[in-house]
């Protein structure tokens, strides 16, 4: 890690295959990020147990989702690239932070409020204590910047007043992390339920989700079947036409232009040809990234590598600040 660059930290949950939505969201800015930017991503494999899993499964998910940041572009030599549950100290500085993070305030994250409506029977405490845990990753590496997508805001508006409330307490501890969102993108909506996020993890329908390791041909149908309006025009208008809006802002995420100046290629034009036009610029954006993934799958003792020293790299940083967490709040070592 070069010494005069910021930090950026972001981390993903291995709780399916990602979406286009964490993708463009997401991932795409991580990707643009690393030559600017000292860049760590997670795997918040710890974070992913707050919903049931199946073991097999979610080991398989996490070490798919290191391959993927590879497969994006993301260089782990450049880059920190870990999982989450191979650095300890997540664990320890959560349960700190755990102690001052109020229930108050964890009552009003509506993350919290969706998963415990989501999962009735599993409304456990780690699902209440997410931010804590959160906080602690952000924290742990010193972040001065944290790309999310827009639902993560309220998460890191925690994790700040966390910084600044122990700051307060015990000195220059934490650096406090600005939330880093982009203007397009930032919440791409299902494609059946337009007016809902689209998640890896909660959709019946299979058709709502863009996964991005989706067969090509899946990909394109899906986009041609994303739900409309009884109208023709294609106008930018999330209020009224959310779902042709939706599918301007994913042509928008993929080729940089606004929603407004994309719609105005189709004046005149129906929606079959809207939608065949941002199946083909979503299929072209996502086959490199497959066959990235693929090669890189191939080749195991490499992925193991990667992960091994990325756990290593991100231990490093992150125990020279718990060390320091533990001495403040009076440790004996
Ligand atoms: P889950 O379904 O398990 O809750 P998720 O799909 O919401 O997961 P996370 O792993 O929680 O995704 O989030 C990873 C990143 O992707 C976060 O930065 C999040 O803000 C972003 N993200 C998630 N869904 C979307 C979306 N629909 N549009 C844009 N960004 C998204
Ligand atoms: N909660 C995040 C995933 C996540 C994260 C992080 C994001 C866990 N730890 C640290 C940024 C920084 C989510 O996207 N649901």
């Amino acid at each position: 890690m070069e010494e005069n660059k910021k930090v950026i930290y972001s981390a993903m949950q291995p709780s399916g295959i990602p979406s286009l939505g964490n993708y463009l969201g997401a991932l795409k800015n991580w990707k643009n990020l690393q030559d600017e930017y000292n860049c760590i991503y997670g795997i918040a494999n710890m974070h992913a147990l707050t919903v049931r899993q199946n073991p097999t499964e979610l080991r398989q998910r996490t070490r798919n989702l290191i391959i993927l940041f590879m497969a994006l572009g993301i260089d782990p030599e450049k880059n920190i690239l870990y999982v989450q549950s191979d650095v300890s100290a997540h664990a320890e500085l959560a349960w700190i932070l755990n102690c001052f993070t109020y229930m108050g305030e964890l009552s009003r994250m509506t993350q919290f409020k969706d998963k415990s409506a989501k999962h009735a029977d599993n409304i456990n405490a780690g699902l209440f204590t997410y931010p804590a845990l959160m906080a602690a990753d952000i924290l742990l590496y010193q972040a001065d910047m944290v790309p999310v997508g827009e639902d993560q805001r309220q998460h890191l508006e925690i994790t700040r007043d966390l910084a600044e409330r122990f700051d307060n307490i015990y000195g220059d501890v934490f650096k406090v992390p600005d939330a880093y969102i982009a203007k397009v993108g930032a919440r791409i909506m299902g494609l059946q339920e337009p007016t809902r996020k689209m998640s890896k993890s909660e959709s019946d329908n299979d058709n709502n989700v863009i996964f991005v390791l989706d067969d090509l041909n899946q990909i394109a149908n899906k986009i041609k079947r994303a739900v409309t309006d009884s109208d023709t025009e294609v106008r930018y208008d999330p209020e009224n036409k959310p779902g042709v809006s939706n599918l301007l802002s994913i042509y928008s995420a993929i080729n940089g232009k606004t929603p407004e100046e994309n719609a105005l290629e189709f004046a005149g034009k129906g929606y079959g040809d809207f939608k065949k036009t941002v199946a083909d610029a979503v299929v072209e954006e996502i086959r490199p990234i497959q066959e990235e993934f693929k090669r890189i799958a191939a080749d195991k003792a490499y992925v193991d590598k990667v992960i091994k020293e990325g756990a290593e790299k991100a231990g490093y940083i992150a125990n020279k600040t718990l060390r320091k967490v533990k001495k403040k709040v009076g440790y004996p070592n």
